[in-house]
């Protein structure tokens, strides 16, 4: 199952990850929401109700562009730190 990134296209945060992503080459899907009306499925996985989340499998999803970027640096080597 490819990681998905929950994202808003103007978000500069969700640029950092994606930036990893790309970076480190992973497989990832992109998932847009509208955060003038977000999705309820979105407020359940979201503590803060804000992009990036990150999804990993069903049960884990990572919020919080920082945690996401070094949650990918820890799993994909070589490692950018
Ligand atoms: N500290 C957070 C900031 C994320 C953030 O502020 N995202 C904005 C979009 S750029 C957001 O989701 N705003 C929705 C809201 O505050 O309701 C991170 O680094 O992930």
């Amino acid at each position: 199952m490819p990681l998905e990134l929950i994202s808003f296209p103007l978000c500069p945060y969700v640029q950092r990850s994606v930036i990893t992503l790309l970076h480190k080459e992973v497989l990832f899907t992109l998932t847009h929401i509208d955060l003038a009306h977000k999705p309820d499925w979105f407020l359940q996985i979201s503590p803060m109700g804000k992009v990036p989340c990150l999804r990993v499998d069903d049960d884990v999803v990572l919020f919080e562009s920082q945690v996401i970027n070094e949650y990918l640096d820890e799993t994909t080597p070589p490692p950018l730190h």
